[in-house]
């Protein structure tokens, strides 16, 4: 979008996903007052930000847990920030790597397990276990019976666990050169080696992921994504798929969907406030925090200048062919004059009918017309900007999956 006057017609569209987010909101708007229902909001907003969500690293020495940190966080293994990788052991204290955009998402690169007198107790309690709400036990080969034995006593601490198998994609290398390979039946043979050895350690019904850190798109990524995600609390499960990289479409349209909630939540918010001032909240369609909002959307699909140049570095797409593929003016053209425009642009557009489909499941709201004003106008602006940022890390995933010959 080189100017905010180009907007595309769709704009205002709502989304299925929105529909179901508001139908579920407004169910307990019956319940509760404006007021509260803001309230609850704000509580989701302070939530994300205050909140930690710590996420620990296992596994055997040298199994990948330093590569699959660094995967995480959308960085190489020789990034400034990255944990340090390679073929002789290399961590020995639990170390805690913040997420680069959400510094509240942190991935604790542990020691490895599996030393010939390993005792899970001990080594649980020096990592200080309490501390972490995950736990990801990596091996790169079978998983022994330390893998099972601290699998069992985390259960028994009552934290969550899962087994990733990482460096698949040596795996498939190495098959590839046999005449009958057959990808599926590579991966199939592999998970069920892992099982077993699960199996005979005394796991009931193990469940193991198969995870190239250098292919995080790839594989059972998503699959992993999507078993945390059900077991983590709302704002906790949000922090996590809004931090991890773009690997894969999948992942791209599951953001889009989180911050179509985030949108109309913030619109409400903005309405709410137009229609009931809360003393020391201002938020009436402001445009400095409009532009912060726009800044997170930049930061979640990993387009502002600092992302994409990492992102070339570690996949050697030059930076200048991933900066063509935006549409959307990087993060630093976001100005207060742009924002007051997209405003203007907004407010002269009609979005009352848009906005129209929400109101009327919002009654309360939709008597008060400051309140339908600020609504119509923060949801346009921000609903455009984020669709039009989730096109752009779209066109930037295609460009990396290319790869480097185009
Ligand atoms: N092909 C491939 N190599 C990987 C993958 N994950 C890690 N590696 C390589 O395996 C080696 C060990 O990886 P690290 O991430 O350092 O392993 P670690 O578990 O942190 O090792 P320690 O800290 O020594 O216990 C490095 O050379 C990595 O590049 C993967 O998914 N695929
Ligand atoms: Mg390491």
């Amino acid at each position: 979008m080189a100017e905010s006057e180009d907007f595309d017609n769709d704009w205002g569209m709502i989304s299925d996903h929105e529909v179901k987010a508001v139908g579920e909101f407004s169910e307990s708007l019956e319940t509760q007052n404006i007021t509260s229902a803001i309230q609850k909001i704000q509580t989701y907003f302070q939530d994300l930000d205050e909140v930690l969500l710590n996420i620990a690293v296992t596994g055997e020495s040298g199994s990948g847990k330093s590569s699959f940190v660094n995967a995480l966080r959308g960085l190489g293994d020789e990034e400034e920030q990255s944990a340090p990788t390679g073929v002789v052991e290399t961590t020995t204290d639990p170390t805690p790597y913040p997420h680069p955009k959400y510094p509240n998402v942190i991935l604790w690169d542990l020691p490895g397990i599996g030393t010939p007198n390993f005792k899970p107790d001990e080594y649980l309690d020096k990592v200080q276990f309490q501390r972490y709400d995950i736990f990801i036990i990596i091996a790169s080969d079978r998983f022994k019976k330390s893998s099972v034995d601290l699998a069992n006593e985390i259960q028994g601490l009552k934290k969550k666990f899962y087994f990733v198998r990482s460096k698949i994609d040596d795996n498939i290398r190495a098959e590839e050169r046999k005449r009958s390979f057959n990808k599926g039946q590579v991966l199939h043979r592999v998970k069920e080696d892992c099982m077993k050895g699960l199996v005979e350690g005394g796991v009931e019904h193990p469940m193991v992921f198969l995870i190239s850190s250098h292919e995080l798109g790839n594989y059972d990524f998503n699959a992993l994504q999507e078993t945390i995600e059900k077991e983590l609390p709302e704002h906790k499960r949000d922090m996590l798929l809004l931090s991890l990289p773009n690997g894969s479409t999948k992942i791209l349209q599951k953001k889009r969907e989180a911050l179509q909630a985030r949108v109309w939540k913030m619109a409400f918010l903005s309405a709410g406030v137009a229609a009931l001032p809360i003393p020391g909240l201002s938020i009436c369609a402001d445009v400095g925090i409009l532009m912060s909002e726009i800044k997170k959307y930049h930061n979640t699909f990993g387009l502002d200048e600092e992302s994409l140049k990492t992102l070339s570095s570690h996949t050697n797409v030059p930076f200048e062919d991933l900066k063509s593929c935006l549409k959307f003016p990087l993060y630093e053209g976001i100005t207060a004059n742009v924002v007051a425009k997209m405003l203007t642009n907004a407010a002269g557009r009609g979005m009352m009918m848009v906005a129209g489909r929400f109101l009327s499941m919002l009654p309360l709201l939709g008597s008060v017309p400051a309140g339908v004003l600020s609504f119509c106008t923060t949801h346009a602006v921000l609903k455009n900007c984020m669709e039009e940022l989730a096109d752009d890390a779209q066109r930037v995933l295609k460009r990396v999956l290319q790869g480097n010959e185009v």
